[in-house]
């Protein structure tokens, strides 16, 4: 699904059409992974290139590292049913991007304890979390820190 920038304005005209959702996890758990997969939904990036751009990662420190340091957002469209529907995506028309889309502000927050200050703050601006856990290594010390913050802030899942 392509978008553009007069669609996301005029969808940010409409105040309840607005959701601030934040990607919160333990170092490493894949944040900013997914949040390639979600900006390559928007045909902000190449398929291809998901996972390894890290896009939200812009800062030089954060790519060379490899690691998120700072929370960083970027303004997307969803529009319910339309992309993962059983018999695959299909085009939408720009009304119904208008009628029926959600302007997503997503916030991708650091996963390392010493930042923990920047996913206190991505928790005190969103409406929602989406607390991510690696299916491989599990629940670990800083997912538990998270899913307490989203509780305290009473994020919506
Ligand atoms: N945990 C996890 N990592 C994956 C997965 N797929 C790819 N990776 C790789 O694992 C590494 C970590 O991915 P990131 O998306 O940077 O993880 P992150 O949670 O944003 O890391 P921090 O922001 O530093 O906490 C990268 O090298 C990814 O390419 C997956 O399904 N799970
Ligand atoms: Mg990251």
């Amino acid at each position: 699904m392509n978008v553009t920038v007069a669609q996301l304005a005029a969808l940010q005209q409409q105040q309840d059409r607005i959701r601030n959702m934040c990607i919160m996890a333990h170092v490493d758990h894949g944040k900013t992974t997914l949040s390639d997969h979600l900006i390559a939904s928007n045909g902000l990036i190449h398929p291809k290139m998901v996972g390894e751009l890290r896009y939200l990662d812009s800062r030089d420190d954060e790519q060379s590292r490899g690691i998120t340091i700072k929370s960083s957002s970027i303004s997307l469209l969803y529009v319910p049913g339309a992309v993962h529907r059983p018999e695959g995506p299909r085009s939408i028309t720009p009304e119904e991007k208008l009628s029926g889309g959600f302007l997503v502000n997503l916030i991708d927050s650091p996963g390392h304890v010493d930042f923990c200050s920047e996913v206190s703050t991505a928790a005190r601006l969103s409406d929602g979390a989406l607390v991510l856990v690696d299916a491989v290594e599990g629940v670990c010390i800083q997912t538990h820190a998270v899913l307490r913050q989203a509780w305290e802030e009473k994020m919506r899942g």
